[in-house]
């Protein structure tokens, strides 16, 4: 529960047999979350059995790949705020506080696994993947004029459910690049938005997907093609998403929106409350 606002988190599941049980009880410990949505997408034997010594809950999704699985998470997620993460021992249980705080000023909160200092030694964020994330997340922020981005592979977020409900109808990508598909839609839904450095940490098991650096690669690619794609359409044919410009004007809106509306920016906050 954070300021009376129940709090969930969804980990997808495909081959974490071997730390999913410690991922569970360290972001339980967090102190904060109500539920823990367990999503096994046809993971690897033995895994529901040690899902099942705790206290999350348990759903399988037989359509494969990481963004079906996220998919059916935040459809079976009941909070307000729903934090997505790994259960892959990458992430820490004590980055979920700080993703909350900035929940009360922002739509959706996206972590950042580029900044040095955040980064464990043997983690997988070698100077191809940082600077690779990096400069992907650049190009996003310049073409969609977006507040400082610094990562687009990071999988630790948390969206407010009336947020999500505004881009969940255009979601369409059911595989490993949903994450930056996500951060395009809140970008075009004119939603607000923040990326916050989070520790990044030695991977327990093989990673499938960043370890193979041909994989990474080709993976960044289809990134960068979204990131034209999703701009392009979004200039030309707006009307392609169902969220387009949806959030902008609303109470929780950008700086700029927020002057009109009630939250203002620091310095109106400051001339509210220094006395007249
Ligand atoms: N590879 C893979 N992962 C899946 C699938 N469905 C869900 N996932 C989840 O996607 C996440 C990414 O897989 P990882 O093997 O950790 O890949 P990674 O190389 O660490 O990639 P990043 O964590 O995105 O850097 C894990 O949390 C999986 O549980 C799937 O079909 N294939
Ligand atoms: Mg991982």
């Amino acid at each position: 529960m954070w300021r009376g606002q129940r709090v969930s988190v969804v980990f997808p599941t495909y081959n974490e047999r071997e730390s999913i049980h410690d991922a569970i009880v360290e972001f339980q410990q967090s102190g904060y979350g109500d539920e823990i949505v367990v999503v096994n997408n046809n993971a690897a034997p033995g895994t529901n059995e040690e899902v099942r010594r705790t206290s999350a809950r348990l759903v399988h999704e037989p359509q494969q790949g990481y963004g079906h699985a996220i998919r059916r998470g935040f459809k079976e997620a009941t909070g307000d705020l729903i934090i997505v993460s790994e259960p892959d021992g990458t992430f820490r249980g004590n980055d979920v506080p700080k993703l909350l705080t900035y929940s009360d000023e922002f739509d959706v909160v996206y972590g950042s696994r580029t900044h040095r200092q955040f980064i464990w030694g043997g983690a997988n964020m070698g100077l191809f993947l940082r600077w690779g994330n990096y400069v992907v997340a650049k190009m996003m922020e310049f073409l969609f004029n977006a507040n400082h981005l610094s990562d687009v592979g990071c999988t630790m977020r948390l969206i407010r459910r009336s947020a999500l409900a505004l881009i969940e109808p255009d979601f369409k990508v059911g595989g490993s690049f949903f994450g930056p598909e996500m951060m395009l839609l809140s970008l075009i839904a004119g939603q607000t938005m923040v990326q916050i450095p989070v520790h990044y940490v030695k991977r327990v098991g093989t990673s499938s997907v960043t370890g193979d650096p041909v994989k990474a690669f080709r993976l960044g690619l289809r990134m960068i093609a979204l990131i034209l794609e999703y701009r392009l359409r979004a200039w030309l044919q707006p009307g392609a998403f169902k969220c387009y410009g949806a959030a902008r004007g609303a109470a929780r809106g950008t700086a700029r929106g927020a002057t009109q509306a009630t939250r203002g920016t620091p310095r109106a906050v400051a001339a509210e409350r220094s006395p007249s």
